[in-house]
């Protein structure tokens, strides 16, 4: 009898529950549970609705129970960059606020009256984002000082809910980097830092790496999923288990093309984290502080064994998912695959900056596209389908542009792209990348932040002996398409 690994993954639009087993190296999966999410306003906020999601990842584990098929650990990964803080008897302090909040306006500037953002840059390694939670601490000292220092504890969004479930507390390293408060030297926080920042220094423990032992289930939880079970630490940032996840074959050589090196090793790898954001980088095994990379806005988010994943963060399919969002409120309702066919019939050939602050949350997407075209002079699309089209050209657009700084900046030729996670079923949106970068695209696993998350807890369960071996499991495991 295989083991049972359960993996709660929780993106900004949707969360699943995905039990893995292996046998004879092969990875097998099976959706159990799936849900809905998306920020909700509170208290004049976008905040997240943590009880609810914390409802759901329960809901999901009691069909574990339901099926017979009890894991032996489970683990959660969600988006980055957002916490919640915790008071001294461990209970919530305030809303979940989420990354699309204005509250961190002008706190760029209030972080820049303590360190330059050269300087920032330069310890840190993490792009500037203006949601980062460096930026989101500041506006919790400048609006509501009591709550920072009545906390006796910060958890980021899968650490509160690993707590939730072991009532242990832990700050994992892949998610703590994206606050941009972790050195990429020491790798651990920058208490120096954090302190010219005035931030509580008690609020940051030690960092624990994916594949720790959190803890097992409490006895409240146990009675009301029925099973109990061991929680490991994944990459809790999900864009960290995604790229863990990215098929790599042994020794590059992909099937069909046996004799020729595919120069995908992982040195060499590119690829693209497809969701509600397109994370396109590659991995260093040092992060690349350097003005130049500072210049380029890419980003060193901390990974799996210490690699780091050097990236730019692209505003990616949030923007059609809140253009079919629109869509379907005015009476068209579309799903994403008839989006991507509609599109793919247009010849508009406007072009938006897809990483304009102008996207980040706009009361309306498609209004947002619109004036920038009107704007910048183009044509303005009048159809679903030409504004579909829109997005999704400007997204290849950025690819392109992205590929070729990091081209630049790595000093690496990249061969191939490998787009990854739930994007990567928009075969249109492939099409246009492999034309616009000039590169074969693999598409799959669309469940890629899961595999990963899956694949810290088969790591540590000794399932595969470290990373190369589990990613070209990933490889012979699961389809991937070839778009050239
Ligand atoms: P997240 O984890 O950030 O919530 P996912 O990785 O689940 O996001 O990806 C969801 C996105 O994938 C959708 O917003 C949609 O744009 C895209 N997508 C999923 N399935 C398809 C499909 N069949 N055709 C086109 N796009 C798709
Ligand atoms: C993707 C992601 C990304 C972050 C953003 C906040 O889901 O984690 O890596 O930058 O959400």
């Amino acid at each position: 009898m295989e083991n049972y690994y359960l993996a709660v993954d929780i993106g900004a639009s949707s969360g699943r529950h995905i039990l893995g087993t292996v046998k004879d190296g092969t990875i097998s999966l099976e959706e159990i549970y799936r849900f809905e999410n998306g920020m909700v306003k509170r208290n004049g906020h976008l905040c997240w609705d943590v009880e609810s999601l914390f409802h759901e990842i329960k809901m999901g584990m009691k069909q574990c129970a339901a099926l017979g098929k009890i894991p032996c650990s489970m683990g959660i990964d969600t988006w980055a960059v957002d916490f919640v803080l915790l008071d001294r008897d461990g209970q919530r302090l305030g809303d979940a606020v989420g990354y699309r909040d204005d509250r961190t306006k002008g706190m760029d500037e209030k972080v820049y009256e303590v360190i330059s953002p050269e300087a920032l840059y330069e310890r840190t390694g993490i792009q500037k984002q203006i949601f980062n939670t460096i930026y989101q601490l500041m506006a919790m000292k400048e609006e509501q000082p009591e709550a920072l220092s009545c906390a006796e504890s910060l958890l980021m969004i899968p650490d509160y809910f690993h707590y939730m479930l072991t009532g242990v507390k832990r700050q994992e390293y892949t998610n703590a980097t994206t606050t941009q408060l972790v050195s990429p030297v020491t790798k651990t926080w920058d208490y120096e830092l954090i302190r010219q920042l005035g931030y509580p220094e008690k609020l940051f423990t030690g960092l624990s790496m994916p594949g720790t032992v959190a803890g097992t289930l409490t006895k409240a939880v146990q009675d009301e999923v029925g099973f109990n079970c061991e929680v490991v630490l994944p990459a809790t940032h999900d864009t960290g288990s995604a790229v863990m996840a990215v098929p790599v074959p042994e020794n590059g050589k992909r099937k069909g093309h046996e004799t020729e090196k595919i120069h995908d090793t992982d040195d060499g790898l590119l690829y693209i984290s497809s969701g509600t954001w397109s994370l396109m980088g590659t991995e260093l095994s040092e992060a690349d502080c350097s003005a130049e990379s500072r210049k380029a806005n890419l980003t060193n988010e901390g990974g799996y064994d210490y690699r780091f994943r050097y990236l730019k963060n692209i505003m990616g399919l949030w923007m059609i998912q809140s253009v079919k969002k629109e869509l379907a409120a005015a009476g068209e309702a579309y799903s994403f695959a008839e989006l991507c066919r509609m599109a793919s019939k247009e010849t508009i050939k406007s072009i938006v900056p897809c990483n304009d602050d102008v996207f980040l949350a706009p009361e309306s997407m498609t209004e947002a596209v619109k004036a920038y075209l009107r704007e910048s002079g183009q044509e303005v699309p009048e159809t679903a389908g030409a504004l579909a089209a829109v997005i999704y050209n400007s997204l290849a657009q950025c690819y392109k542009e992205t590929v070729e700084e990091l081209e630049a900046i790595t000093g690496r030729t990249y061969q191939a792209v490998n787009i990854v996670g739930g994007g990567s079923n928009a075969e249109y949106l492939n099409r246009l990348t492999a034309k616009a970068t000039g590169k074969t695209v693999y598409a799959g696993p669309g469940e890629a932040t899961a595999i990963g998350n899956l694949l810290a807890q088969m790591i540590r369960a000794e399932e595969f002996q470290g990373l190369a071996e589990a990613r070209a499991a990933v490889y012979h495991s699961f389809e991937i398409s070839t778009y050239v």
